[in-house]
C-alpha cells in the first residue's frame, strides 16, 4: 500500500497527513546511506557493518576503495515534505548480495530514487532495471562527487537508455536541501504518472 493515511477514512480531512513510502537506491557507494541522513528529521536507523578483508572477493569496491561500511539491510529515516505529507525512507544495500532483500523493500514504494554516481555509472543499471521492470516512478539523481566529471542530464539519460519522462537531477547527497530536492521530484514524477493513467484514453 503506497500511500497510508489513517483507519478513519470515511473522516479524512485535507489535512490529515498523508504518509508515502520511497526507496532509495543505486549501485554501491553511491550514496545512499549519505542522502537519508542527510534529509531525515529522525535519527536514521542504519545498518552499516565493516568491510572486511574477507568480503574484499565478494564486494565489488572499485572505485570506492576508501569506503570502510556498507549498508547489510536498509536505512530509515522520515521527512516531513509539508505539513499533511510525510516521506518515508528506505534505502536498499548497495551489494548484489542482498538482492534478496529488494522485494521486501519495494512492497508499497510509492516511488524510488535512483542515486548515480557518474565515475560507475554502471553500477546502477540493475536498480534502474528493477523499478522499469515493476513500474515503480523513479528519478534518476547524480550524486556529484567532488572530482567526478559533471555530465549533462542528457547524457546521462541518455547513457542508462531511460524514457524520456524519467527526471535526471544532480544532487549532493550530503546537503539537505539538494536531497530533499530529489525527494520531491520523486513526488512530483509519481503524482503525474498517477493523474496521466487516471485520464481516460483517447478514442
Ligand atoms: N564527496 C562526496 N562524498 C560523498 C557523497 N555522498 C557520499 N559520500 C561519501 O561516499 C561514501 C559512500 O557513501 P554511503 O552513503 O555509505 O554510500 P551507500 O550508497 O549507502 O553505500 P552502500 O550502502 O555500501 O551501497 C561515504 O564515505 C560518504 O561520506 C557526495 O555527494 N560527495
Ligand atoms: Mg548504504
Amino acid at each position: 500500500m503506497a500511500v497510508v493515511r489513517s483507519e478513519r477514512r470515511s473522516t479524512l480531512s485535507a489535512a490529515e497527513p498523508v504518509a508515502l513510502k520511497l526507496l532509495v537506491a543505486g549501485g554501491f557507494g553511491a550514496g545512499k546511506t549519505t542522502l537519508v541522513g542527510a534529509v531525515s528529521e529522525i535519527r536514521p536507523l542504519r545498518t552499516e557493518e565493516s568491510l572486511s578483508e574477507l568480503g574484499r572477493p565478494v564486494d565489488l569496491t572499485d572505485g570506492v576503495e576508501s569506503k570502510r561500511t556498507t549498508t547489510v539491510a536498509m536505512d530509515f529515516g522520515r521527512i516531513t515534505l509539508r505539513d499533511n505529507l510525510v516521506l518515508y525512507l528506505f534505502g536498499t544495500p548497495g551489494q548484489d548480495r542482498f538482492w534478496f532483500l529488494w522485494d521486501e523493500l519495494a512492497q508499497g514504494a510509492l516511488g524510488a530514487v535512483v542515486l548515480a554516481d557518474t565515475r560507475r555509472l554502471e553500477d546502477c543499471f540493475a536498480a534502474v532495471d528493477y523499478f522499469e521492470r515493476r513500474g515503480i516512478p523513479f528519478t534518476v539523481a547524480v550524486n556529484c562527487f567532488d572530482g567526478a566529471e559533471l555530465h549533462d542530464p542528457d547524457n546521462v539519460r541518455e547513457a542508462l537508455d531511460l524514457d524520456s519522462g524519467v527526471p535526471v537531477v544532480m544532487c549532493d547527497a550530503r546537503e539537505r536541501e539538494s536531497a530533499k530536492n530529489v525527494l520531491i521530484s520523486v513526488v512530483e514524477h509519481a503524482a503525474q504518472l498517477a493523474a496521466e493513467n487516471r485520464e481516460p484514453a483517447a478514442n
